[in-house]
């Protein structure tokens, strides 16, 4: 039998969207795991998803679709299509209307049975014809998107609103006009989604989503962004799914989490979430990642590595502000080395020494690795991990040898441009 409780991936991130074999690879992954049934196809940067939303696809891209949808349902496995015409919409226009239906039924042709409207990120102004058809936002996206649901006779639908976490709305939810005009105005069967406290919320609470649902009226579905990372391209995130308790599960109607760009990252912050939602009795997001990152060495194409250092990889890029126990150790060891007199390193410098050669040891590996996608997808991390690591040796060496001056290597000299001027004014004081 398969359950409600959407549970699943959703691919909605800024930047470079996934290829269609990466998308069948995680296809294959969530039909083997436990606890995953949906795939929502939202790719900001698909230009027919977003910018340019009013535009049928051409027959290639169309075509590729309707094999996603077919791998996803062969898997049997949902496949919800969003639609983003938040951009540029005329909600009073019935030639916009009209745009956005026949999208909606091009995608229908090709065996597309489950969508979303989503209104993120967007001007949260209505324009001036708009205004005269229209007495508040909430009423123009209610009407849109309650008619959208009528057209659908019966498929599913599932909205984003414009104010979509506690942030948004000031972290007064009950007081929010948006919010409450929308818990009012929707059809009761449209789904909206909410990313917690936060955009990013490292910390979803059961009550402040007992307090959402007062003023939507109905359980939100968590669009789960603890493990994007399109806002900085030097984070990437192999941690477990955390700081959500087993109870939430009750009372939202489903989780999709929108991950990392990086396709190879995602193995461990999706597997973890399979496993929270089949979880019953306590949820460990340690023994999960410890438990994930086992089987995820298959994947890394190069036999010698071993699952220590794929933890320990896990470990240094975790979860947003996180870190797993190796990378706290380390951390840990490197403040105190530089805070300390030499003779005070003991255990300290032991620590660092050990990580510096496992590090070596585990970017040596992935360089020979024959997945080579996923030596790509990780490079940068890796690459900087271990520069500034080499550089923290080196000061090491020079330390203990108690001469001249500090001669750094060339990493740092080498890192200027434009974006290190910014952050030189703007973080000065
Ligand atoms: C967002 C965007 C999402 C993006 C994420 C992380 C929602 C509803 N929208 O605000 O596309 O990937 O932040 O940067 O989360």
């Amino acid at each position: 039998m398969k359950s409600n409780f959407i549970c699943g991936t959703l691919e909605g991130f800024y930047g470079r969207p996934w290829r269609l074999d990466q998308r069948l690879q995680l296809f294959e992954w969530m039909k083997e795991w436990d606890g995953m049934n949906t795939y929502m196809y939202a790719p900001k940067d698909d230009l027919y998803h977003r910018s340019k939303w009013r535009e049928l696809y051409p027959e290639k891209e169309l075509s590729v679709l309707k094999n996603l949808i077919q791998s996803c349902h062969k898997k049997e496995l949902d496949f919800i299509y969003a639609i983003a015409p938040g951009l540029d919409i005329m909600y009073s226009d019935e030639n916009d209307w009209n745009f956005l239906v026949k999208k909606v039924n091009q995608l229908r042709e090709i065996g597309c049975k489950q969508f979303a409207i989503l209104f993120d990120d967007i001007p949260s102004k209505l324009s001036d014809n708009d205004q005269n058809s229209f007495s508040s936002f909430a009423r123009a996206h209610a009407q849109i998107t309650n008619r959208l649901f009528k057209h659908l006779s019966g498929l599913s639908l599932l909205f984003c609103p414009t104010v979509y976490c506690g942030q948004m709305a000031d972290y007064d939810i009950k007081g929010n006009a948006y919010l409450n005009e929308l818990g009012e105005l929707l059809h009761e069967e449209i789904g909206i989604f909410w990313t917690g406290p936060k955009v990013v919320s490292v910390e979803i609470k059961v009550e402040s989503i007992k307090e959402l649902q007062q003023v939507i009226k109905r359980k939100p579905i968590i669009w789960d962004n603890l493990h994007a990372n399109d806002y900085d391209i030097r984070q990437i995130f192999f941690g477990p799914y955390s700081g959500r308790s087993l109870e939430l599960k009750n009372e939202v109607a489903g989780i999709l989490s929108n991950p990392n760009c990086q396709f190879w990252a995602n193995y461990n912050p999706l597997r973890t979430l399979g496993m929270f939602n089949v979880e019953i009795d306590s949820w460990n997001p340690r023994q999960a990642f410890l438990e994930s990152s086992r089987e995820w060495i298959r994947y890394f194409g190069n036999e010698e590595l071993t699952v220590d250092e794929i933890q320990l990889l896990g470990d240094c890029y975790y979860t947003q502000g996180q870190m797993g126990e190796h990378g706290i150790q380390i951390v840990k060891s490197i403040q105190w080395i530089l805070n300390h007199p030499t003779e005070e390193w003991n255990d300290y410098l032991d620590t660092f020494k050990s990580f510096e050669v496992r590090l070596n040891s585990l970017c040596a590996k992935l360089m020979a690795t024959t997945n080579r996608e996923l030596l790509y997808d990780f490079y940068l991390a890796i690459w900087e991990l271990r520069e500034e690591t080499e550089y923290v040796s080196k000061w090491v060496e020079w330390k203990q040898s108690g001469k001249g001056e500090f001669q750094s290597p060339e990493i740092v000299p080498r890192r200027k441009g434009i974006l290190y001027e910014f952050q030189d004014i703007i973080h000065s004081d």
